[in-house]
């Protein structure tokens, strides 16, 4: 037989590994626009105990798994190319253990013929208890393209784990590349912790670990023009006209100053008598906090010059509105310092304790309201950022608001959340109109009384 005579040792030292320039598509998990940047090729014989694939700086995806003898298919056995591709897609190096596989026919000459092609991207690993950091260059954002918490070979993050908690390598949480997709899309970095409490526990008992495989893209942004440009515009509307406050495209009023009442006797003073233009010394004193909390964060904003809404500082006086505020570029892909991106839009945890409506306010005064989510991994998002940020599961208002007996969310998206805690919402004593999250520190959503004091998780556009 020709190949019978070789020892196993010589067979380690023949298996060979070929790297072909070629261009193709992925048939798995990866964005089918991901061209790959090389192929390759592993051919071993009989009985050889591991055998690596290595991409270099991609990630693989196996294609092929074929017993040859002589250039002659002997058989392919589909079983054995999952068995490969289980363990091998997507990583950037790969071992395979041949008892994994079997030859068709141990009696007869047959080789072992793999093939793989290699695509370019980022894998991280993070074994579980960790936090994932993926980072991009300057002016890069991060494109995910698959992410996976569970286990999929006995070697990584095996360290100092008993055998028990590494035999399941076929475990995989479900919505892993959603929630990282979710989490970190369009980002320059982000982090992720790698916890059951973010993705579920798809194998009780097993060490877990995260896998992300993403890739770095140019960030739009640095192809536009300096987002860091802040225009500061100053407008001034006479009492019973309305102020528009605009700012240019993918911009946002920030900071506005605001003044209504009278600060010369020139402004707003055609055809008014002079009585009315000598109070020079007239202002109100909540200006500045009302039209922060309707405009700041905004692209464009009105707002009535009016005593209505304003107070009257100064009776016979013609008053008039100034506000003076910034225009900065809000970009679409970043969130204001302190909050944290997720699917798109921005969230922060407030400790302060404040009664729902109380809440609210708050949030609107920093341009957004109380969150709402509209899936599992928002909501799941949503506890995390509790936990990181409070330390433990701190209960929190959420968006949530009962009007009679329709619930609603307050930023107006539509309220399509059934999965309150079993038995909930239960209206306690009555009164019980507003959503909380982590009642008891648990992962319980519960109807609660509007008046109760509780920190607060704010949602905002970026
Ligand atoms: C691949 O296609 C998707 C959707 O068609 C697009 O959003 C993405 O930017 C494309 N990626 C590349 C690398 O061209
Ligand atoms: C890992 O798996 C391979 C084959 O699947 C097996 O031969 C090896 O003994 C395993 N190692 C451990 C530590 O379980
Ligand atoms: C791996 O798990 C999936 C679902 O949990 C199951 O359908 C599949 O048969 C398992 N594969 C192996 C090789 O155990
Ligand atoms: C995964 O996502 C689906 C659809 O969004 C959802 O029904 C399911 O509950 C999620 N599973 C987990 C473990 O989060
Ligand atoms: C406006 O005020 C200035 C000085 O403060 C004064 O000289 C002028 O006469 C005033 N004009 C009117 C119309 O009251
Ligand atoms: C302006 O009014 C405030 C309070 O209404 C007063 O404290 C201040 O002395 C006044 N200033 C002048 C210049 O009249
Ligand atoms: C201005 O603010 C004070 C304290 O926050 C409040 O008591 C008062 O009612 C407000 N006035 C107006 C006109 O909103
Ligand atoms: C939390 O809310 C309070 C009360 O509205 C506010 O003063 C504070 O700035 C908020 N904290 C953050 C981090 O936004
Ligand atoms: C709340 O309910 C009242 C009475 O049913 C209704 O008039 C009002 O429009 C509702 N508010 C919203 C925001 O739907
Ligand atoms: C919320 O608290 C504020 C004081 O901070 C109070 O004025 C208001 O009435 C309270 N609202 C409710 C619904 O309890
Ligand atoms: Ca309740």
């Amino acid at each position: 037989m020709l190949c019978s005579g070789l020892s196993s040792t010589l067979l380690l030292g023949a298996a060979y590994f070929l790297l072909t320039s070629g261009f193709s598509r992925a048939q798995l998990s990866l964005p089918s626009n991901v061209t790959a940047i090389s192929t390759g090729r592993v051919i071993t014989f009989n009985v050889i105990s591991v055998l690596q694939l290595s991409c270099g700086s991609g990630v693989m995806i196996v294609q092929s798994v074929l017993y040859r003898c002589a250039d002659k298919e002997i058989c392919s056995r589909l079983h054995d190319l999952d068995v490969i591709k289980k363990s091998c897609d997507l990583k950037e190096v790969c071992e395979i253990n041949t008892n994994m596989v079997r030859t068709c026919d141990p009696s007869v000459c047959t080789y072992l013929d793999i093939t793989f092609k290699c695509f370019p991207a980022i894998h991280s690993v993070t074994c579980e208890g960790s936090q994932a950091k993926l980072q991009c260059g300057e002016g890069q954002v991060i494109v995910v393209s698959w992410a996976n918490f569970g286990r999929r070979d006995n070697t990584t993050c095996s360290d100092g784990r008993a055998n028990s908690q590494l035999q399941n390598v076929n475990c995989s949480s479900p919505n892993s590349t959603e929630y990282v997709t979710n989490r970190c899309n369009w980002q320059n970095s982000c982090t992720v912790e790698a916890k059951s409490s973010v993705f579920g526990d798809p194998c009780v008992g097993t060490y877990k670990y995260l896998e992300v495989v993403y890739d770095c893209q140019e960030s739009e942004a640095t192809s536009s023009p300096p987002p860091t440009t802040v225009t500061e515009v100053h407008s001034v509307t006479c009492e019973g006209s309305q102020a528009k406050l605009q700012c240019g495209e993918g911009q946002v009023i920030v900071n506005p100053w605001t003044d209504y009442g009278r600060r010369d006797n020139t402004t707003c003073s055609d055809g008014r008598p002079d009585s009315q233009l000598q109070n020079v010394n007239c202002s109100s004193p909540n200006s500045t906090e009302y039209v922060t909390k309707s405009c700041n964060w905004q692209n464009s904003c009105t707002v009535e010059a009016k005593s209505s809404v304003f107070g009257d500082p100064c009776g016979d006086t013609y008053k008039y509105l100034e506000v003076v505020y910034d225009c900065q570029a809000g970009s679409s892909k970043t969130c204001p310092p302190g909050w944290t991106w997720f699917g798109g839009r921005c969230f922060i945890f407030n400790s302060s304790q404040k009664n729902w409506t109380d809440a609210e306010s708050s949030c609107e005064t920093l341009g957004g309201h109380l969150a709402s989510f509209h899936n599992t991994a928002e909501y799941t998002f949503i506890r995390e950022l509790t936990h990181t940020a409070a330390g433990s599961y701190k209960e929190a208002w959420v968006g949530g608001r009962k009007n009679e007996t329709v619930w609603m969310w307050s930023d107006g998206s539509q309220f399509d959340f059934i999965n309150w805690a079993s038995g909930e919402p239960n209206n306690y004593g009555g009164g019980e109109d507003c959503m909380e999250i982590n009642h008891g520190e648990r992962d319980y959503v519960n109807d609660k009384k509007c008046n109760t004091n509780i920190p607060f998780v704010c949602v905002r556009d970026p």
